[in-house]
């Protein structure tokens, strides 16, 4: 019974395998080395609130950003770690198109008019922007360098 299952599970994967060999037209998002493509992402504001509130993006990625805002106030989109500070009047859309940095960092932005509006762009590796964003706070309020640190080594 044992044989008979291990041979049917390699039968299902290597039958792709053989579909793929044909053109390596597929190959694209498996090479590390590749310009990411521009990120096209739509950011809104609505109810004194960014949606989505947090995005994700490749390092060194370009995003073009449309900035709308379905509120009825002014509201703005401010990411100083990437020089970017558009508005967007109620009802109206602004656009930007910004390069995040080549490492895993967490980029913050805001709304100059309400600071209660947060979000935030996990650029690289989710968990290293994470953690080096904790480093960073950390070592900004007072050295605690009992933390390790990941990026040695790995
Ligand atoms: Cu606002």
């Amino acid at each position: 019974m044992k044989v008979s299952h291990i041979v049917v599970v390699i039968l299902l994967g290597g039958a792709p395998l053989a579909g793929c060999d044909g053109d390596g037209n597929g190959g694209a998002e498996n090479d590390p080395r590749g310009a990411p493509e521009d990120l096209e992402l739509t950011v809104t504001a609505d109810d004194l609130r960014f949606q989505p509130a947090s995005f994700r993006a490749e390092r060194d990625q370009e995003v073009d950003l449309t900035f709308t805002n379905d509120d009825t106030t002014t509201h703005a989109f401010t990411a100083e770690e990437v020089s970017v500070d558009i508005e967007a009047a109620a009802g109206t859309s602004n656009t930007a198109a910004f390069n995040v940095p080549d490492e895993d960092v967490v980029i913050e932005w805001t709304c100059r008019f309400h600071p209660g509006m947060r979000g935030q762009i996990f650029v690289g590796d989710p968990q290293e922007a994470v953690e080096n964003e904790a480093q960073h706070l950390a070592q900004r309020s007072g050295d605690r360098s009992r933390a390790p640190s990941p990026t040695k080594g790995l």
